[in-house]
């Protein structure tokens, strides 16, 4: 269907929402003026097809060096140049790797430098109408896309809901000026550091002090600084102070309230997402909403990385995600993915934001008093989540610590009570549970190979390869990079000259093409079929074994056999005992990693490996 983006403004408009685009202050709300047809479409017939790829945009290429504004490269917290145009150029380079889908980091406007540090990552949103000039312009991201989809590959933008940049202080002292101060002299009173862009949290919200003791809630004063971006926020409702939560910082993540409720650190200031327009008078979740919808409309992207989900209620997700996909279906777009990131190693928490459970009927209906499109909600949530328990769990406690393989297979069996099991309606056709997204490494861990191996490298990226799930791999990682903590596992990939020939690049290449090439991989049901809690010297120390088949493979089956023991040879065989797998007798394995070993399933499904598997190294095994 060809939709006409200037009926679509005013239909954004008939639909109650703020026109951003009515917004003064010069400010180009969705690239005024370079509106033109676009058609938006389904690319993704199946996301378990997909290999994803983050990328953050400003440390990945320049190709534009017109918008190099402010460009530091000496230093890890400054803009480095990266852009869309970067990326765009180097497609056949991601596509040569196996990749079909990019993760691009946030596109939006955002608060430019603040206290010596850029926002290059891109999460401290000023103006979600806006693109962010350091990446490009709207004809330049949607150049990218239009690239990628020519490939057959996707883009997914990362978005924020929970938060805003540093947009605001807390007059405490209502002097009208952002205060950094000390009060008290530690004698005849306590001494208190307040720092008004960032104080700590008051479950009553942030209260103003006069020298006569507490004045009420303090006021909340929007800075205005445009050579830095420190300007009002926009779309419109975010200048209503209603619109955030106001009670100053977190300090403890395990105090619900300040979970959900306070401000991120950095001063990141925590929106109010439990508002709508019809209940609350603040239409806070029909922005978030418009403004998101707006840039699938107007660029085609296929999907969201929706950050800080955990710290946003359950409710916005059900408003978010349900009105989404509705409002995109009906312009066309299908398929279109939304997992969420719960920095979190608890399953059930993780999880939780793929259930479809509808709340309590009170709870519901008072829900339901946002929406006046008649279709009323009901318990769906997101499609995937970032699967941040295997991360901690697999990916560091094994395959960098060389902890226990028992731990995985009673992670995946409690995948079955934690994550949903039906797929959201509108959504991608798939249930949560089958879909996690598989990773290693992001830009908020250090790199595998900060506290890893090589070895340990290829044997994780064979883990999240063969899965189930979406794999998921963070840009660098074909070429090595080895870096920390936050900026330090954020570094500029252009210097490396974008080489094909590696032996990590090489190995993706390897396993992307045996993912490719095998229904069982990408679609299989799993039943783990060896784990050990043995970490030393017996036999199967290390060893970890799990089929793929049935489920939506068809006839197809893989094994996947994997040892991560960083110093000996194991094997799934324990006193004798050798694993026994649910292929029938006789059925011929070969291993599509390279080595030329072949297997024949023996009576009653044995499997003997023999020799046993080399430190850290796996088989991949399918019919011949
Ligand atoms: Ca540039
Ligand atoms: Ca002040
Ligand atoms: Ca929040």
């Amino acid at each position: 269907m060809k939709q006409s983006l200037r009926a679509s403004v005013l239909a954004f408009v008939a639909l109650g929402a703020l026109a951003a685009t009515l917004q003064a202050g010069g400010c180009m709300s969705y690239e005024e003026g370079q509106e033109g047809d676009i058609l938006m479409s389904s690319q993704v017939v199946d996301w378990r097809d997909e290999v994803i790829y983050q990328v953050l945009v400003d440390r990945f290429a320049d190709g534009d060096q017109g918008n190099d504004d402010r460009v530091d490269r000496t230093a890890m917290g400054r803009y480095h140049g990266g852009d869309w145009k970067g990326l765009e150029d180097h497609l056949d380079y991601l596509q040569d790797l196996g990749v079909t889908t990019i993760w691009i980091s946030p596109i939006v406007k955002n608060v430019d430098t603040d206290a010596g540090f850029d926002a290059y990552h891109g999460y401290w949103m000023q103006d979600l109408t806006a693109l962010n000039p350091h990446f490009g312009d709207l004809p330049a991201l949607r150049s990218l896309v239009f690239a990628a989809h020519a490939k057959k590959m996707k883009v997914i933008v990362d978005i924020v809901t929970n938060h805003m940049g540093q947009l605001f202080y807390y007059d405490i002292n209502m002097n009208g000026e952002p205060d950094d101060r000390v009060a008290g002299d530690g004698s005849s009173s306590e001494v208190t550091h307040i720092n008004e862009y960032d104080p700590d949290f008051d479950p009553r919200g942030v209260q103003s002090r006069t020298s006569l003791g507490e004045a009420g809630p303090a006021p909340v004063i929007f800075v205005y600084d445009p050579a830095t971006n420190h300007m009002p926020p926009m779309p419109e409702v975010f200048q209503d102070p209603r619109a955030f939560n106001r009670k100053g910082r977190t300090v403890n993540f395990d105090d619900p309230d300040q979970l959900i409720h306070g401000d991120f650190p950095g001063g990141l200031k925590d929106i109010n997402t439990k508002l709508c327009g019809p209940r609350d008078g603040v239409p806070v979740k029909e922005a978030m909403v418009d403004s998101y919808a707006r840039w699938v409309e107007l660029t085609d992207i296929d999907g969201f990385r929706i950050d800080t989900v955990k710290h946003v209620e359950r409710e916005f997700w059900r408003f978010f995600a349900q009105k989404l996909r509705q409002r995109l279906h009906a312009g066309g777009k299908n398929n279109f993915i939304m997992f969420g990131e719960a920095f979190d190693g608890r399953d059930n928490l993780v999880g939780a934001y793929t259930l479809t459970d509808p709340p309590p009927p009170d709870q519901l209906a008072l829900e339901n008093q946002c929406v006046t499109d008649g279709v009323p909600l009901t318990g769906d949530q997101l499609d995937s989540v970032f699967y941040f328990p295997q991360y901690f769990q697999a990916i560091r406690d094994v395959f960098q610590s060389g902890l226990s393989t028992k731990r995985i297979e009673d992670l995946w069996s409690q995948r079955k009570n934690d994550f949903g099991t039906t797929a959201p309606e509108l959504g991608i056709g798939v249930p949560p549970m089958d879909v996690p997204i598989n990773f290693i490494d992001n830009h908020d861990v250090p790199r595998f190979l900060f506290n890893g191996d090589e070895a340990g490298l290829r044997n994780a990226l064979t883990f999240i390869f063969t899965a189930q799930g979406i794999p998921c791999l963070y840009y660098g990682t074909e070429q090595e990079f080895s870096g920390g903590n936050d900026p330090s596992n954020r570094e500029d990939l252009w210097p490396t000259g974008f080489p094909t020939d590696g032996p990590t690049f090489t190995y993706i290449q390897k396993l992307a093409a045996i993912r490719r090439s095998s229904n069982a991989i990408r679609k299989g049901a799993v039943t783990v079929v060896w784990s050990s809690d043995r970490t030393n010297d017996e036999d199967d120390a290390g060893v970890f074994a799990f089929e793929r088949a049935g489920g939506d493979a068809g006839n197809d089956y893989a094994l996947v056999i994997l040892n991560a023991n960083q110093k000996k040879a194991s094997a799934p065989v324990f006193q004798g005992t050798p694993m026994k797998v649910n292929a029938e007798e006789g059925t011929q394995l070969v291993d599509r990693l390279g080595s030329d070993r072949t297997f024949t399933v023996g009576a009653g499904g044995t499997l003997v490996v023999s020799p046993p598997l080399p430190p850290q190294s796996a088989l991949v095994l399918t019919r011949p």
